[in-house]
């Protein structure tokens, strides 16, 4: 076996095409097929990797390799078993590291570079305590239905933007020394009969059915993003495609993502995924358990033609390669050290934790210059997502699920999507603190609903009731004289006499869900009664929502008396700082939708599938790309976010820069990793004038949009750029988008591969999804 292996390696330096002579096996029927010695994917930057992985595996027995593949260490060689570990929000469960924001709410910025550095630093932390692998970034769920319980660990609900992120994820991790483990392969949804276990076994694990072209053009897309920017892990998911599980489907795996896209590195199973041991090893499971993976069952399956040494080899390779690609092998790494250790990795990440969330927060409306503030006389907070939790901070979650809300400040998720908090700054310990430095007078409710019980103060007297002018001690005991933010009138520890007279009311709401379960609903009646009763009393009534996707404002967005409201994600462990940073000018909102908010749950098309098989009617069409074909409109679209100036867009110039490279309907491009190569090629640049014609300086995201010909049979637009650039007031500056091969075309079925439509393409650039300033037709082909 050792001298089969070692030719493997030397002709890997020659060619390729030789190597492939050394997967020969007892078993031809198996596919060769996402085998990396085939040399059917130009291994690019992976090549020294390789041929270290191949070198490191060429030492090994069969046996030891086992050993490797089941995460084992083999001392022989000095190859240490890897670690593994949840949580690009921080490293999961452990002291001293930074509780940054989810992924979620990254996305809400709409801004690559803070993107960087922020899962680079994440990834730097893990590097720091010792980690290899980590399992993120998550791409999916995508966001097929706002129900999913997921959302709050995933980049967002468009696959351009969620495979723009996934991308600068898998590369931040990577420049930090990290193998970043890509989430979830694929069409893992949804929460709800996910696992055999304690579900209904009927229906679970569920399988997921969706057509080739919705799978390639809404599901896959983002992990060529990832694959292409250097995923060295894949996590499959615990449920199902086409009736086989995701982690042996050999379509999936061997096919989809280690051909199509030219994955080099190892995919390994999320809990429970791997149920069988050659149908997981066929299937392109690469890292799995000893309890299927024994030494004897697959070395008798070599002998018995049911696996092949093939298949070993890669799976061998593929579990270190990702090792040497990001240079782990350097010997820079500090030890792996256990969750309580005293080793503080987290630098001065604090500041990118408050500046990335300042950045996310959407503002969605504001109406009488309520925002910013300026020194306000009095303010009020409501809302028991105002302050601390009476146990927290947020830690730890269940990964049975969590929610619907949460009765502290919520800024981190649960399950895999749980944070570790070294402290958490509350709203209202940052308000307090402004308003210590502002001469504001500041009271707060930090429940939903409270009403005092108190009757007395001194003595326990009765509190007095409206206006009464008893006694001067009957009214401190009620409270009224010494609290007098409603001037005069008597101030009962009720939330309408705190709202009444009050300059400024903020209430603060939140929505939890995670890994284990589905969201039961999207909006709260507890927390909207509290800002309509707040609203009620109170005509300068802002909100601030922060939520775990999309969370309807039906109840109250259109009372006159909510003049301000702040959509967020889960901010981190700065989440006061960073709010206050928005609601008082020090940072001008910048965040943008990563989903549509609809005005209603009946207008989002897709639910929770209850049944085993989960068939994804709908195809391309979920959150935007449904509510623009089947025109309803949404309260607020994809896209959309407010600033404290405004911007106007001019001068749109879309020009077809790689002529040569459209001529072909088709890719021409080698097969590589990331998939064939001129898929990434940039054939299209457009660019447009911003002006900031407000009077604040701030950043607006330019969002470029494409409507393809009819005969593409895609949506009405679909995002395909994005830049946000800080302009000052009353410049202008020029955003420019280069548009990729792959962001104008679609999944040609028949041809199995990815087409350019000849015909008229629309390209418009606007500040949302229903908000395009200027447009620009290109006509591409014949
Ligand atoms: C590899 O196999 C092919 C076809 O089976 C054969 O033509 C070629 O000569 C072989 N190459 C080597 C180096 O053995
Ligand atoms: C293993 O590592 C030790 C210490 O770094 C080194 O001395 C030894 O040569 C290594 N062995 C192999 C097989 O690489
Ligand atoms: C080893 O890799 C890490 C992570 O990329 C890097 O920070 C470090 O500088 C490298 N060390 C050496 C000696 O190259
Ligand atoms: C699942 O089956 C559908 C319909 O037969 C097919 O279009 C699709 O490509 C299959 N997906 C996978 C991942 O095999
Ligand atoms: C592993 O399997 C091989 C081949 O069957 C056998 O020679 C070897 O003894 C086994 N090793 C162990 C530890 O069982
Ligand atoms: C090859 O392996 C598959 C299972 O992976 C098995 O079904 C098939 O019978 C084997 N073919 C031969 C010729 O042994
Ligand atoms: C909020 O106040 C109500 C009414 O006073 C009380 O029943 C409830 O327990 C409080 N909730 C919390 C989380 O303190
Ligand atoms: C809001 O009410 C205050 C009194 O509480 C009043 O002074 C102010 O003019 C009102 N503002 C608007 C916009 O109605
Ligand atoms: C708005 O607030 C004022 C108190 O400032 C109140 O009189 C009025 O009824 C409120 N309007 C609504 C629509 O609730
Ligand atoms: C899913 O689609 C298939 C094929 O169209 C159909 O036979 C099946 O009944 C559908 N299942 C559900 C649960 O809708
Ligand atoms: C497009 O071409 C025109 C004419 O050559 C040129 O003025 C413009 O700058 C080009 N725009 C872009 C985005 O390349
Ligand atoms: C409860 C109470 O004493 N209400 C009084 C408040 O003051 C107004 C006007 O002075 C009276 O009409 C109310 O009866």
């Amino acid at each position: 076996m050792r001298s089969t292996i070692k030719v493997l390696a030397k002709a890997f330096v020659i060619t390729f095409a030789v190597a492939q002579n050394t997967t020969a096996s007892t078993n031809t029927t198996t596919a060769a097929e996402g085998i990396l010695s085939s040399g059917d994917v130009d291994l690019g930057t992976w090549t020294d990797a390789y041929a270290k992985a191949v070198a490191l595996i060429a030492e090994l027995t069969n046996e030891e390799k086992i050993t490797i593949i089941t995460g084992g260490s083999v001392t022989s060689v000095n190859w240490t078993a890897l670690e593994f570990k949840d949580g690009t929000q921080s490293v999961q469960g452990y002291d001293y590291v930074t509780g940054f924001s989810e992924a979620s709410t990254l996305s809400m910025t709409w801004d690559k570079t803070l993107m960087y550095n922020q899962l680079k630093a994440v990834a730097l932390e893990f590097y720091g305590k010792g980690f290899q692998v980590t399992n993120g970034p998550t791409s999916q769920p995508l966001g097929r239905t706002p129900w999913g319980g997921r959302l709050v660990e995933t980049l967002g609900q468009d696959p351009y933007l969620n495979g723009i992120a996934f991308g600068i994820g898998a590369k931040a991790f990577s420049d930090a020394g990290i193998v970043a483990g890509g989430k979830h392969f694929l069409l893992n949804e949804q929460e709800t009969n996910r696992q055999a276990s304690g579900s209904d076994s009927d229906v679970a694990p569920y399988s997921s059915v969706a057509d080739d072209k919705t799978l390639h053009e809404t599901y896959l897309w983002s992990f060529y993003d990832g694959v292409k920017n250097g995923l060295g892990a894949v996590m499959c998911a615990m449920t199902k495609v086409n009736g086989t599980l995701s982690c042996e489907n050999e379509d999936l795996l061997q096919g989809l993502l280690k051909t199509e896209l030219g994955f080099p590195g190892l995919v390994f199973p999320d809990v429970g995924g791997q149920t069988t041991a050659f149908g997981s090893a066929n299937g392109g499971l690469d890292y799995g358990s000893s309890s299927y993976w024994t030494n004897a069952t697959l070395q008798a399956g070599i002998n018995n033609g049911s696996f092949t040494q093939a298949r070993l080899d890669d799976m061998a390779v593929r579990n270190v390669i990702g090792y040497f690609k990001v240079g782990l092998d350097n010997g820079t790494q500090p030890a792996y050290v256990d969750a309580d250790a005293y080793v503080d990795v987290r630098a001065n990440h604090s500041t990118i934790v408050r500046t990335n969330g300042a950045a996310s927060l959407i503002l969605l409306k504001n109406t009488n210059s309520a925002l910013p503030l300026s020194k306000p006389k009095s303010m009020a907070l409501f809302g028991s997502h105002a302050g601390p939790i009476m146990a927290g901070p947020n830690y730890i979650f269940s990964v049975q699920g969590s929610g619907p809300t949460y009765a502290g400040h919520l800024a981190g998720g649960s399950g895999s999507g749980q944070t570790s908090f070294p402290y958490l700054i509350t709203p209202q310990q940052s308000l307090t603190n402004k308003a210590s430095l502002d001469g504001t007078m500041i009271r707060w409710i930090l429940n939903n609903t409270y009403t005092s019980t108190t009757t007395g103060g001194f003595g326990g007297g009765t509190a007095p009731s409206g206006n009464s002018t008893t006694s001067t001690l009957a009214k401190r005991a009620g409270g009224a004289a010494i609290a007098g933010l409603s001037g005069g009138t008597s101030l009962s520890q009720n939330i309408p006499d705190y709202a009444t007279g009050a300059e400024v009311c903020m209430v603060f709401i939140n929505a939890l869900s995670g890994e284990g379960a589905d969201r039961t609903e999207l909006r709260n009646t507890e927390q909207d009664d509290l800002v309509s009763s707040v609203a009620e009393n109170c005509n300068n009534t802002i909100v601030v929502v922060n939520t775990v996707g999309a969370r309807i404002l039906d109840a109250w967005i259109e009372n006159e008396n909510v003049t301000a409201v702040v959509y967020g994600g889960l901010l981190g462990q700065e989440s006061g700082n960073s709010l206050v940073d928005v609601l008082y000018g020090g940072v001008n909102p910048s965040g943008r939708l990563p989903h549509t908010i609809a005005k209603n749950e009946s207008d989002y098309n897709v639910g929770i599938c209850e049944t085993a098989v989960c068939n994804f009617t709908e195809g391309n069409y979920i959150d935007y790309r449904y509510f623009d074909k089947y025109n309803v409109t949404p309260r607020y679209e994809f896209g959309y976010g407010l600033s404290y100036t405004t911007f106007d867009y001019s001068g749109l110039s879309v020009n077809i820069t790689n002529s040569t490279a459209l001529a072909s309907t088709y890719p021409t491009g080698i097969l590589a990793v990331g998939g064939k190569t001129d898929l990434w090629d940039e054939v299209i640049s457009a660019s447009v004038t911003v002006t900031n014609n407000g009077t604040l300086d701030g950043s607006e995201v330019s969002q470029l949009y494409v409507a393809y010909p009819d005969a593409a049979d895609q949506p009405v637009r679909q995002l395909r750029g994005f830049e946000k650039t800080l302009i000052t007031s009353g410049s202008s500056a020029t955003v420019t988008f280069n548009v990729r091969r792959r962001d104008i075309s679609m999944w040609d079925v028949q041809a199995q591969d990815w087409a350019v439509v000849g015909g008229d393409y629309v390209f418009s650039v606007g500040a949302s999804s229903r908000d395009l300033r200027v447009s620009q037709t290109v006509t591409v082909g014949a």
